[in-house]
């Protein structure tokens, strides 16, 4: 029979390691958590009773190929699903959240992707949808789909987060991950760099702003700035290996790596390159940033840095003490993240989480770290430092700087509470 190893839950026995300090004792509990059971009871006596263990669906075929053709997770997982933002005014000009304690790595499923439209989702054949460029340029021109996808194409991972993302912890905090971070997603996006499709239509060199709009019933228009276009923009129709879903912008939409989700209109249907900004309704009374001393903070374009824990996280509950893997995300829309810590102690000591990798640019970054828990409480915290030297703010911090008047680009350090008995809650410290 294999010796399976295990980690034992008393705190004490963790004294027969040798001393390599904290650290490394956390990294050994993984290790062995890695390899072998965290109830070992039950593996030892499975070898013995293995016969009377053979579970019903080895006795006979499984389901056959193409049931069904477009596959589905399985109905076990029924439960991983988007919510609704609730009191929205409409179901239409609406949110919906992904749900992040779930997500398991980098990307985030299709089906899973946060939602957010001001006028509901178009039904829009790919056939029959045009895409207009025109204002400052040498030649005004239409492009239909197939058109579009014969330029060469990009390929790049992305998170995509609303600016309104956790808007409700500045006074009213939810009650788990998907309520206070759900407006945020991962994906592989395909499309046609538009710096190449600017150079297809000649920009004028006066053009230094484009607006794009959206071909929605909201008409969603935002405008660009030219630097960003060339920069990393991309016309994507390509969502996670297959067309974007429609709820992302069939046919076509255009993606700003690490800007607030607001500017990659979706369902694009025009680009118009103009000298100024283009003061658009959502560059104006909404998506700015109302400051302490009464004025706007205009175009914060920019995601900064932020990260958080989402397992464990609001709602769930630990299940004894000993190993925990503490796992979370970290993202910039500056580029790459180069730091995650963790503190379990409410921020008076940190630990260094350890980074998936490849590290991405403008991407998620899951960060991990071993944890033994000894069934005190304690106060579970994730803080981002990017590749500018950028660190995540307080809570307390924040406010300092922002007031409290804003509803968009809170990033704020998430605190989770874990009590004695192991419930998760959102905690404002
Ligand atoms: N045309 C159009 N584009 C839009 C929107 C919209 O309502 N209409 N919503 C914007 C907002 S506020 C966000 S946060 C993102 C959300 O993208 P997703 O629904 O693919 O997650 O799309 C943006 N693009
Ligand atoms: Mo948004």
């Amino acid at each position: 029979m294999k010796k399976t190893h295990r980690i034992d839950p008393d705190p004490a026995a963790s004294s027969a390691l040798p001393s390599q300090g904290r650290r490394r004792l956390v990294e050994a509990a993984a290790l062995l958590a890695a390899g072998g059971a965290m109830r070992p009871t039950g593996v030892a006596q499975a070898a013995e009773q293995d016969s009377a263990l053979v579970p019903a669906w080895m006795k006979h075929q499984g389901a056959s190929i193409l049931s069904p053709a477009y596959g589905q997770p399985s109905p076990y997982e029924a439960h991983v699903i988007r919510a609704a933002i609730p009191g929205r005014p409409t179901s239409t000009a609406a949110t919906s959240q992904t749900p992040l304690a779930d997500q398991r790595g980098m990307i985030t499923p299709n089906g899973l992707v946060f939602e957010r439209h001001h006028g509901g989702v178009p039904a829009i054949a790919p056939e029959q949808h045009r895409l207009l460029v025109h204002g400052l340029v040498r030649r005004p021109l239409v492009f239909r789909m197939d058109e579009l996808m014969r330029f060469p194409s990009v390929s790049r991972i992305h998170f995509l987060e609303c600016s309104g993302n956790g808007f409700g912890e500045w006074d009213a905090p939810a009650e788990t991950v998907q309520g206070t971070h759900g407006l945020l997603s991962c994906c592989e996006w395909t499309g046609v760099a538009l710096s190449t499709l600017l150079d297809e239509v000649g920009a004028n060199p006066q053009a230094k702003w484009i607006l794009a709009e959206g071909a929605d019933a909201a008409a969603m228009t935002r405008s660009i700035p030219i630097e960003k276009a060339l920069d990393d923009a991309i016309l994507a129709y390509g969502q996670n290996g297959e067309m974007l879903r429609p709820e992302q912008g069939y046919p076509l939409r255009l993606l700003l790596p690490g800007f607030e989700g607001n500017m990659s209109v979706k369902w694009l249907r025009r680009l118009k390159l103009g000298e100024a900004p283009f003061m658009t309704r959502e560059e104006t009374s909404k998506y700015t940033d109302l400051m302490p001393d009464g004025t706007a903070r205009q175009f914060s374009f920019v995601m900064e840095a932020k990260s958080v824990i989402v397992r464990p996280s609001g709602g769930h509950r630990l299940r004894g003490t000993g190993f925990h893997e503490i796992f979370g995300f970290a993202w910039s829309g500056r580029g790459k993240i180069s730091r995650v810590d963790v503190s379990i102690d409410g921020g008076r000591s940190w630990q260094m989480a350890r980074l998936q990798e490849p590290l991405l640019p403008k991407c998620l970054t899951p960060f991990r770290l071993p944890w033994r828990w000894d069934g005190a409480p304690a106060l579970l915290q994730s803080r981002a430092v990017d590749e500018t030297g950028y660190v995540q703010p307080t809570r307390s911090r924040l406010i300092e700087v922002r007031g409290t008047h804003s509803v968009y680009h809170y990033n704020a350090i998430q605190t989770w509470q874990v009590t004695h008995t192991g419930e998760v809650s959102n905690a404002h410290i």
